[in-house]
Parts: structure tokens; C-alpha cells; sequence
């Protein structure tokens, strides 16, 4: 099945390895490096991926010369061009469509390939009027689509999320590119941890990488859908973490929370005004001089401190903390003496780099280090001891430093001859971070390794939270790197209090989901400057459906808790009673995340990839396959202009109103201030539950099983189940979870539902029931009216044996589709059924 080949071969110049290993039918890795000297490459330690095994295509020189075909099976071709500097392509099997083409063009020197110590070059060609891009972040985009005639710069830095296009806390050199019309998908993945500029021509016919060290180590995923891309991109960097049930919840944070009893109040409005809150947070406030691990024993004392977290677990309730990478250098403070102990700090010229950050002088632990992942893990054990705090928020990991070292003289670390574009503004690559020239274990420069800290830091706290908690850990990470998925969620920085900021968190949640972070949502009202309760009520209306929900934002700001306001209240209350509801099919959205990359938020396409329409679209998304949500971004604003992909589309908030279009098209939906449209696409069975306070109490209501039937018969839909936080999510069949597929149609004068269940002796112990059977998408013609007369008969049947329970049917709607309730139910979910509405010829 895995059938890998590799070649090598000597260049000019410079005598250079390639690599062309096909590594999956559908995976093609072609590697650039230099014959005689090792160069830096992401070791796999750090980011573990299959290698390419060592049989060989051509082994010879002359061989080499012939084009390299690979077995039939494989999708994905490579070919050598024999020009100097050689070029090559990679096409796709099965069309002969051209993916990536490196023929140089021979009237822009630009577009060489290059490989010098400090600067690799590689270009290829695109088809513009075909092709449309998507990734290459983390930055702000006015759209998800990548425009043309750009360079995205990839450098991790602490850039305020608030600017367009500037280089921010990430880096993620992924495109996804999809080809119209067939909507035709594949993926790019340039595996480097260096500094890069990435140009996007104005033509849109070609992107050119120029990169400051490394190798040129390329990906190729086949797809050919959006969703198999993401899924073989995610099996090569990881599949993301698993997210414990109560992470999609809704969250409250605020830099700037005075004491302990200014948590108390909040938690207490947020019950007082019935809004659901599942977790509070605290930013630096809490500790003391702004030390890691430390209270601030005035305002965040010990005593009180534990009162209210244990206070918060009564109620179901959680607790997360801000912590942030640099150790205060402090001969009193504890950590600072074990860290020094341990010998794990970034070292600069033989000694610890002295950087500035919250708490004045820092040390920064040095996570490549074994030692200190282990010292990390130690000091969140001592504080955990102290607190039982459940899961750990990860700022500031850039890494962020309040100042700028000068450079080492003549060192072209420091100073390297390509500057990218840092900062919009080709700021050096010192700028307020550690040093290019300053040392992780094992000798490895910051130079090379700098956009790999929060992804460190990220393992090592994930690591270290199982170690101490046992249970599924939740991390949030403001810097990540490829393969951050597997371990942290992220929010998308800090953004303002803007309605632009607000239309961009769309992008900005749909591009971590290609980067294989699904878990992700920005911060909700707006984080820095003074938000409104209009911007506000909009936010929480789209927040509501981000798949990380937490309102955040930054001292001296005023207060936006969603309590506020009352009609900020008042849509709370309704959009986050949805968002409950709709918890079983977010979580199941996190398990398929979690064994096959497939993102929580997606863009249109992924459902509607053969609807060229849909390519352009990002003030709507979609959550799983089929619910889509279509906000309103503007201020003032009581219609949103929607897209509508074809079929029959159903409000969650009303099963009576409906949209229905034979091809794509634009519809004006009302969207007065109290209301976000949100749309379920027939073929779609959810599994929804009741509202609650908590995700706990959400989890203790029965079932509602929402059938949208289509007109081709059969609509599917799943539900996984299990504990919520045990580290493993699924696993071997006899552990503790269950999972449900449903299927209903229609079929002659019959509407079935029924239901396959694996595993489902935990969810038969939990006693979850269904206790209604909704039915949407039935004509409302002649059948139906005779349906609302009573002419049917209604039967269910679990292991082949009827039922006699008290269920009834309730018919209503009044538009073109009749809704069918079956109310009364009380069928075990972990118990196969099946149940037939027969109706009266
Ligand atoms: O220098 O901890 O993005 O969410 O509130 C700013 C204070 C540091 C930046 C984070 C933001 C957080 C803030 N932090």
C-alpha cells in the first residue's frame, strides 16, 4: 500500500540531494538539500512525520535524466526537467492537470530556483483563471481567499492581530488550492521553520517562495477533495488533540479582572442574567509581579482564590490561567532558582538570554531541552497542587520580548542578507523577540528554530497537564507552527473591537482549520478598544458558532461581559441556547477532527466543491458538513445578503422557515438585532440535546434527532459519545464511548429513521435517550395533508420487536414543507431502532 521511492542527485554549482519519495498514492514529498553539508531541518522529534522509505526510483545518473514515472496507482507524477537550474513538475494522474510547475521563467530571474545557505528560492507556475489559494498564515486577511499580488511573510512575532497582512503569531507554509470548475483540490506544504516571504503575483499565475534557511522540503497532498487534503495533511503533521466535551462551552476572560471577588461577581451575573457560562478565565492579573506560577496575595490570595475554584467545580464550571514563557529573573522567586538549577534557559554567548517581558528581566526556558519540558511540567505540577486549575493558556510564545538586543557584529544570524518582510515593513528579524543568534540545546540557532517555540511549549504543557491531571488537557496557544494541532486549540489574537475585525475572524477560524487546528475562535465583542453593545450582540450572534467561544478583552478597555446589555443578554440566551443544543454535533465535529483532520468551521466549498460560487465566500461558513451560518457583519444592518448553495435549507431557530434553490443564489435574509440566520442543508440527521447552564447539564437532557430528508432519499448524520475528558477520545471497540450513525429517507409512502450503533454499551449506561424525532423536508402535498388528518400509521421497533410506548406524532408548518415531530419517544441512543411513519394511500 505504501509504496515510497527516492532519488539523489547532483547539481551544478552546488551539489544538491533530491529526494523524491512518493510516501501514500496520494502524498508526494520531493526534498532539495545540500549533498555535502548537513543542513537544518525540523527534527522529528519535534514534529514526527513518516519518512520516506529508501527504495529507490532511479538509482543511476543517466536514469535520473528520463522522466520519473511512478506506478499507476500513485495520483500524483513527478517529472524532471533536465534545464539548468533543473525544474520540475508534479501533475495528477488521473487528469494530467499540471499541480505545480518550477520551469523557470526565463524574462524574470525572480522566478530561478535557487539554494544558497541563506536564501533558497523556488517558484512555480499556476493556471490564474483556475486556480484559487487558501493559508500560507497566520495572518489577517480582508479574505479567506488569498488575493493576488502580495507577499505573505512567515515569521512568528507579537503583532497585534488587529493589522491586515502583517506576519502575526503563527506560521503555516500550507496552501490549499482549488481548481475550478470541477472544484478539483490539492495541497502544498513547504516544511521549513525558517523566515519566508511568499509572493503572489498580480497576474495570480505564479507564487514564489524565498526563504532564509533550511531546505526545500516539499509536500504534496492529492486530495482531490478539500477535505481529503486536510485529512492527508493532517496524517502527515498530526491529527489534532482531542478537546475535552466542557472546551466548547462558552468562555469569559478579561485582561484586567481586579481581584478574586471581581471573578466572583462576574460568575454570578453570568447566572443571575441565565447566560450559560462554562469557564472563567484570568489573564496576568492574578499573579503576583507577574511571575509564572505565583498569586498575587492582595487581590488573588491563596485562600479565596481556592474557594472560588472549588466553588466553580460545584457548579460544573471551570478555571484556566494565563501563563507566559519568560521566567522572572529573581534570586526569591522559586522557579527562577530550579530553572537555573535545571540549566534549561535560552542561552545567548554561553550564558542565559536576558529578555524583558511583564514581570521586567526574564529568562526564557528552553523547551527543545528535555530538561526543561520536564521543568515546566514540574512547576505547573507545583501550581496545580496549589490550584486546581483545568487547562493552561499559552501567551506571548513568539517568543514576545519588550525589547530588541543588538545584533552580534558581523553575524549574518542576526542580520541575515534577505530580509523578509517583517512587520510590513522589513523590520529586522530581532525585533522584539530573542536574538537569532541565541543557542537551544543541542546547538540549534534561534535563527532556525524561532517559529518552532509555541509549538514546543504547546507539547510540553499538553504533556505535562496529562502528567499532572490525568485527564484530556486543554492548552490555548497564541503561537503555533505545523503539527500545533495535536495539542493545543488557538485564538486568533488580539484583534479590536472593530465590525472589520469582526468579518475577519471568519478567514481567520476557516485557515486554522486548513492548518489542522480546528479548535479555534477569536476574541468575542472585540479585544482591544471599547466595543459597543451593537458590535457586541453581532459578535456573540457569530461567536456563538466559532468553535472556540470565549469573550476576551484588554484592560482599559470598558467591560463587555455579555450581562451588560440587555439585548446582548437577550441574544446570549438565544444563540448560545443553539450553540448547547448543537454541543453533541460540535463534539462529534471534534472527534472527526481528531481521526481525520476534517475541520470544525469550513468553508462552503468543502460541502459545495462543484459550486464555483462558493470560492469566493467568508462572511459565512459552514460547521460540519451541513449547518451554516451566515451572520450579520455590518453595523445598522437587519437583512444579511446569504449565499445559498443548492437544495432545501432549514432555520435551527425555527424549523418553519425555510430556503430552497434548484442551483446556488443569492437570498436576502431578515436578520433583526436579536438574530443570526443559521441554516441546516438537507441530507443532515443532528443529534441534538437541551439547553443548560453548563455543558454538564446540557448533557443530562434526552435527545432530539433532526432528520432533514433530501429528494435523494437517504440523509445521514452521527453522534460520538463518551466521557468528555479521559485523555484517550475513542479507541478500541469495549472502551468508554459509543458511537451512533443515523440514516433516515423517504421511501414510496414511508419516512424511515433509524440508527446503527458501535460500542453502545457506555452510552446505554449513561441512560441517554431520544425523545423526539424531528422530520424535516417532506412536502407538504397531498400525502402530507392526509398525514395531517391522522392517515398514518407510526411504527418502531428496536432488535425487530415493536414498541408500545406513549409516543404521538405532531404535524406542523405551513410553508411548503410540512414538520413532523414524533414526541414521547424514549429510546435508549445506545440501542439500535428504527422507526417507520407509514402513511395511508
Ligand atoms: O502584552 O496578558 O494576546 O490576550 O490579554 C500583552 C495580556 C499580553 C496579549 C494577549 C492578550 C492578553 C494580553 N497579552
Amino acid at each position: 500500500m505504501k509504496k515510497k521511492k527516492k532519488k539523489k542527485k547532483k547539481k551544478k554549482k552546488r551539489r544538491k540531494i533530491k529526494e523524491v519519495g512518493l510516501e501514500t498514492n496520494d502524498r508526494l514529498r520531493i526534498r532539495i538539500t545540500d549533498a555535502k553539508q548537513q543542513r537544518w531541518e525540523i527534527p522529528q522529534q519535534i514534529l514526527p512525520r513518516s519518512s520516506s522509505s529508501s527504495d529507490q526510483c532511479f538509482s543511476s545518473q543517466t536514469e535520473y535524466q528520463q522522466h520519473c514515472i511512478w506506478q499507476p496507482s500513485s495520483e500524483l507524477i513527478f517529472t524532471l526537467h533536465n534545464t539548468t537550474p533543473f525544474g520540475f513538475t508534479v501533475s495528477r494522474l488521473s487528469s494530467g492537470d499540471i499541480l505545480f510547475d518550477t520551469s523557470p521563467d526565463a524574462s524574470d530571474s525572480g522566478t530561478f530556483l535557487i539554494f544558497k545557505d541563506q536564501y533558497l528560492q523556488l517558484s512555480s507556475s499556476l493556471p490564474s483563471h483556475r486556480s484559487s489559494l487558501y493559508g500560507l498564515g497566520e495572518h489577517t486577511k480582508k479574505s479567506f481567499k488569498l488575493l493576488r499580488n502580495q507577499t505573505l511573510t512567515l515569521w512568528n512575532a507579537d503583532i497585534p492581530s488587529a493589522n491586515l497582512d502583517l506576519n502575526l503569531y503563527g506560521s503555516h507554509p500550507l496552501y490549499m488550492e482549488v481548481r475550478s470548475p470541477a472544484g478539483t483540490t490539492h495541497g502544498v506544504l513547504l516544511l521549513n521553520s525558517n523566515g519566508m516571504d511568499i509572493v503572489y503575483n498580480e497576474g495570480g499565475d505564479r507564487i514564489t517562495y524565498k526563504v532564509i534557511g533550511g531546505i526545500l522540503d516539499l509536500y504534496f497532498f492529492a486530495g482531490p477533495t478539500p477535505e481529503m487534503v486536510i485529512q492527508q495533511y493532517t496524517l502527515l503533521i498530526g491529527r489534532p488533540a482531542p478537546m475535552p466535551y466542557w472546551s466548547f462551552g462558552f468562555h469569559q476572560c478579561r485582561y484586567g479582572y481586579r481581584d478574586v471577588y471581581d471573578l466572583e461577581d462576574v460568575v454570578a451575573n453570568y447566572a443571575k442574567a441565565r447566560i450559560p457560562l462554562e469557564v472563567m478565565w484570568t489573564d496576568i492579573d492574578y499573579m503576583d509581579g507577574y511571575k509564572d506560577f505565583t498569586l498575587d496575595p492582595t487581590n488573588f490570595p491563596l485562600e479565596e482564590m481556592r474557594k472560588f475554584v472549588n466553588a466553580l467545580h460545584r457548579n460544573g464550571q471551570k478555571y484556566v490561567v494565563i501563563l507566559d514563557p519568560g521566567i522572572s529573573v529573581n534570586m526569591t522567586y522559586g522557579t527562577y532558582i530550579r530553572g537555573m538549577k535545571a540549566n534549561i534557559f535560552i542561552k545567548r554567548d554561553g550564558t542565559p538570554y536576558l529578555g524583558v517581558v511583564w514581570p521586567g528581566p526574564v529568562y526564557f526556558p528552553d523547551f527543545v531541552n528535555p530538561a526543561g519540558a520536564i521543568f515546566w511540567a514540574e512547576e505547573i505540577k507545583i501550581f496545580r497542587d496549589l490550584l486546581p486549575i483545568d487547562g493552561l493558556w499559552l501567551d506571548m510564545n513568539e517568543i514576545s520580548n519588550f525589547i530588541s538586543s543588538s545584533p552580534t557584529p558581523f553575524s549574518t544570524l542576526d542580520n541575515p542578507p534577505y530580509q523578509i518582510n517583517n512587520a510590513g515593513n522589513r523590520r529586522p528579524i530581532n525585533e522584539k523577540t530573542v536574538p537569532a543568534t541565541s543557542i537551544h540545546f543541542g546547538n540549534i540557532t534561534e535563527y532556525n528554530i524561532h517559529n518552532l517555540y509555541g509549538l514546543l511549549e504547546s507539547k510540553a504543557t499538553n504533556a505535562a497537564l496529562v502528567g499532572v491531571t490525568g485527564k484530556r488537557p486543554f492548552i490555548l496557544s497564541r503561537s503555533t507552527f505545523v503539527g500545533s494541532g495535536k495539542y493545543t486549540a488557538h485564538w486568533t489574537g488580539d484583534n479590536a473591537a472593530t465590525w472589520e475585525d469582526l468579518a475577519y475572524s471568519i478567514p481567520g477560524i476557516l485557515s486554522f482549520g486548513l492548518y489542522g487546528i480546528p479548535m479555534v475562535g477569536a476574541d468575542i465583542c472585540g479585544f482591544s478598544g471599547n466595543t459597543t453593545e451593537e458590535l457586541c450582540r453581532r459578535w456573540i450572534q457569530l461567536g456563538a458558532f466559532y468553535p472556540f467561544a470565549r469573550d476576551h478583552s484588554d484592560k482599559f478597555t470598558i467591560r463587555q461581559e455579555l450581562y451588560l446589555w440587555d439585548s446582548v443578554a437577550a441574544t446570549a440566551r438565544k444563540v448560545l441556547g443553539l450553540r448547547y443544543r448543537l454541543l453533541p454535533y460540535f463534539y462529534t465535529l471534534s472527534y472527526e477532527a481528531h481521526t481525520k483532520g476534517t475541520p470544525i468551521a469550513r468553508p462552503l466549498f468543502f460541502s459545495f466543491p462543484q459550486d464555483i460560487s462558493t470560492y469566493d465566500i467568508d462572511s459565512q461558513y459552514l460547521i460540519g458538513k451541513g449547518v451554516m451560518v451566515s451572520p450579520v457583519l455590518k453595523s445598522g444592518a437587519v437583512t444579511v445578503d446569504a449565499y445559498f448553495p443548492a437544495g432545501n435549507w432549514f432555520d435551527l431557530f425555527n424549523y418553519s422557515n425555510s430556503v430552497s434553490v434548484d442551483r446556488g443564489k443569492h437570498v436576502i435574509l431578515d436578520a433583526p438585532p436579536d438574530h443570526i440566520n443559521v441554516y441546516v442543508h438537507e441530507g443532515n440527521v443532528l443529534a441534538m440535546q437541551g439547553e443548560g447552564m453548563t455543558t454538564d447539564a446540557a448533557r443530562k437532557t434526552p435527545f432530539e434527532i433532526l432528520v432533514v430528508v433530501n429528494s435523494g432519499g437517504n440523509s445521514t448524520g452521527e453522534v460520538f459519545l463518551d466521557e468528555g475528558d479521559d485523555v484517550e477520545m475513542g479507541g478500541g471497540l469495549g472502551g468508554r464511548w459509543s458511537s451512533v450513525k443515523f440514516h433516515g429517507g423517504v421511501v414510496g409512502n414511508k419516512v424511515m429513521v433509524g440508527s446503527e450503533v458501535v460500542n453502545g454499551g457506555f452510552a446505554v449506561s449513561q441512560k441517554w435517550i431520544i425523545e423526539k424525532v424531528t422530520i424535516l423536508g417532506l412536502k407538504l402535498n397531498g400525502r402530507a395533508n392526509k398525514l395531517k388528518k391522522g392517515g398514518y400509521e407510526l411504527i418502531i421497533t428496536k432488535g425487530g420487536a415493536k414498541l408500545h410506548g406513549n409516543s404521538r406524532v405532531h404535524l406542523s408548518g405551513n410553508g411548503t414543507f410540512v414538520i413532523v415531530e414524533i414526541l414521547g419517544l424514549s429510546l435508549l441512543i445506545g440501542e439500535e431502532f428504527k422507526i417507520e411513519l407509514t402513511l395511508s394511500k
